[in-house]
């Protein structure tokens, strides 16, 4: 017996969205079919969200309709001035503070759009505004909130690993950056990458090692240097490598540099992902603190609308 047609075609919710990818990093931008969140900044509505509206998260980001690689934007109206919109980002695992690859994907996504052209937008988001450059070429910078290095040469034993020592940092997220030297990280090595970084934000965890007013260090970041260049791994709160550089984690990156001396104001850091792609990134001091910017480039990969119907066992996503 065929099934009535209304059943398979009643709609409940409808979501826009546009994806793009940063660097390889995807980005879903939420455009509308949320429902309101209350609070009067961006960190009350993300809060709102977490608390409240959750399930939401869990439709747009989880898999049937998400994945555990993807980091959504949803797009709010701004609640500082002069802002072209306001953002929350969130993954598989919850809200983010910022996100870099994120706000690319959100520029990018404005303008492919038609709602910007290229110049400077300010973007609010639950960290602080942050100012958005749309290059003429299509390359976005990002001036990111201001970053700084917490505490130096922490160390912590890991199971399997031993002692690790690392630098926490904010870049508008919590990060625990390892310098691994010489050694390689490579397409190959991702599996041990991922093993190894999921160790380590676990013995943090049971040091009690955090960011500042006991945040949680939910960013893990290896730095090598092999044959000269910049490479990073970034093990994301939701237990998946960013296949970007990582804008966040490369202004931590910059924090600890300018406080070691090792890179002057204005000077390009090229910073290269574990899949070979790279952002560029830069700093300024204003008012004693490190003004990083970040610059890379986004590409449009799907337009459309997440569909809920009655019934649907996953709607609201496959909680693991
Ligand atoms: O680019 O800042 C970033 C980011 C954070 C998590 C994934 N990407």
């Amino acid at each position: 017996m065929s099934p009535a047609p209304s059943t398979v075609s009643t709609v409940t919710h409808r979501i826009r969205f546009v994806d793009s990818h940063s660097a390889g990093e995807p980005t879903r931008v939420v455009l509308d079919g949320f429902p309101e969140l209350p609070g009067e900044t961006l960190a009350q509505q993300r809060e709102a969200l977490s608390r409240d509206f959750d399930r939401w998260r869990t439709l747009v980001n989880l898999e049937p309709r998400g994945n555990e690689v993807l980091v959504s934007a949803l797009l709010l109206p701004p609640k500082s001035p002069d802002c072209v919109t306001g953002v929350v980002y969130f993954n598989n695992a919850g809200p983010l503070g910022m996100c870099g690859h994120g706000t690319m994907g959100v520029v990018t996504t404005l303008a492919y759009l038609g709602r910007i052209g290229p110049g400077d937008h300010r973007i609010d988001t639950p960290v602080g505004v942050v100012t958005a450059t749309l290059h003429d070429d299509g390359r976005v910078s990002v001036a990111n909130v201001p970053a700084y290095r917490h505490l130096k040469d922490v160390t912590v034993t890991v199971e399997g690993l031993g002692e690790v020592r690392g630098d926490v940092a904010w870049g508008g997220n919590w990060f625990y950056l390892v310098d691994v030297g010489q050694r390689t990280l490579n397409l190959g090595d991702i599996p041990a990458l991922n093993d190894e970084t999921l160790r380590i934000r676990q013995a943090l965890r049971e040091a009690g090692i955090t960011g500042k007013d006991g945040a949680e260090i939910d960013h893990i970041e290896l730095f090598s240097h092999a044959g000269g260049i910049n490479r990073n791994f970034v093990m994301c709160p939701g237990g998946a490598y960013d296949r970007s550089p990582c804008g966040t984690g490369t202004s931590a990156k910059l924090a600890c540099l300018a406080a070691d001396g090792s890179l002057e104001p204005d000077q390009v850091w090229r910073q290269e992902s574990v899949i070979g792609s790279v952002f560029e990134g830069q700093y300024s001091i204003r008012d004693g603190q490190v003004h990083p910017v970040i610059t890379g480039r986004a590409f449009i990969t799907l337009q459309g609308e997440l569909i809920v119907q009655p019934g649907d066992p996953f709607a609201w996503g496959i909680r693991l």
